[in-house]
């Protein structure tokens, strides 16, 4: 199986977010991540490592928001430019409400304007990490475009919640999305996300349309981040209605729980009939993830693995989420060694 995968995303590297409460702590989403799941890849005898080839800026722009992409490009100059009394990372601390909001001018003012929290920190690797996260999921769309039945994207920055015109959750540029909509010239799509939290930025992204097809399996955002989005009644809109679902979970949903869900999803996906299935592969599900609190063991996430692969859906696998470093090789391997 071919993997994508760029060592531009070791620069992107806050020094800490800020979780509920106030608290400062280390910046969970972490280069470490990477070297766990490339030791675990080099042991088996299926993964081949690539590099990405470099798509520009219009696959990446005709997701996302020009503005926006600019923002994310400038923002680490202007925040130095700004000769801000601890430089070490930018964080803005007053966030727009979407009620008709105006942009300000000023660099925090635009932080707030598109930033929906405190943990998608900018520093001064974060742009061209996104941008080559971003190479990773097109050229893992590329070649199963060419005839590869699967390729895994090894993104780092994650991509799922990045929407539109935001950046939130650790993403910044929507990989997951940006190799939809790529596919989506070559016939309709379908993106599941098993990633432990709502895939609010896909589901913003392509929410008004019926070409690709978005389904999120996520910890219910009644008690879970990103709090304002995942919920089952979020169908869609216009065109789009009825191409959009949400499958909120309980706390402690166990393996057998959550493979009785993930079946009703990919009961929409057959009916479906899509081209091309994008996964968005969050490895926080796991029992032991220090963000989550869904009961999937890495048999489970196995599992998982293989009920999508049956699908036999020429597939992109994307990673997103997934914070028990230790683990993460073991559960990846598990997953992917289902696709092969
Ligand atoms: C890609 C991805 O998985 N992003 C997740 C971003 C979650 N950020 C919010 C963190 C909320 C932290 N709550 C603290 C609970 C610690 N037990
Ligand atoms: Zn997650």
């Amino acid at each position: 199986m071919k993997i994508f995968y760029s060592e531009t995303h070791r620069k992107h590297n806050p020094p800490f977010e800020v979780f509920d409460g106030g608290l400062r702590a280390p910046y969970l989403e972490n280069p470490d991540r990477m070297d766990r799941i490339l030791n675990a890849l080099r042991e088996t005898d299926w993964a081949e490592i690539h590099e990405p080839s470099d798509f520009g800026l219009d696959p990446i722009r005709a997701v996302h928001d020009k503005e926006y992409l600019d923002f994310l490009a400038s923002c680490w100059t202007e925040w130095l430019d700004s000769k801000p009394k601890d430089p070490s990372l930018f964080l803005p601390a007053t966030f727009a409400l979407r009620h008709q909001p105006q942009k300000p001018k000023s660099l925090l003012g635009r932080g707030g304007y598109y930033i929906m929290d405190l943990s998608a920190c900018i520093v001064e690797g974060t742009y061209p990490a996104a941008l080559a996260s971003a190479n990773c999921s097109l050229s893992a769309a590329s070649s199963v475009v060419n005839g590869q039945s699967s390729a895994f994207a090894l993104c780092r920055p994650p991509g799922h919640h990045a929407g539109k015109d935001y950046a939130g959750g650790y993403c910044f540029i929507n990989n997951a999305a940006v190799a939809a909509h790529w596919l989506s010239s070559k016939g309709n799509v379908a993106v599941i996300d098993i990633d432990y939290h709502c895939g609010n930025g896909t589901q913003d992204i392509f929410y008004e349309r019926d070409d690709v097809l978005t389904i999120s399996i996520h910890a219910d955002p009644d008690f879970e981040y990103p709090a304002y989005f995942g919920f089952a009644n979020e169908r869609g809109k216009d065109a789009g209605f009825g191409y959009h679902h949400n499958f909120p979970l309980p706390k402690g949903t166990d393996d057998e729980a959550y493979l009785a869900t993930l079946d009703r999803a990919l009961e929409l996906i057959r009916e479906y009939k899509p081209a091309h299935l994008v996964v968005s592969a969050g490895m926080d599900i796991y029992a032991d993830d220090p963000l989550g609190t869904i009961k999937v063991s890495t048999e489970g996430i196995r599992e998982i693995g293989r009920r999508i692969a049956s699908l036999k859906l020429p597939s992109v696998v994307v990673m997103e989420g997934g914070y028990n470093n230790e683990a993460l090789g073991r559960n990846i391997t598990a997953f992917l060694g289902e696709f092969k």
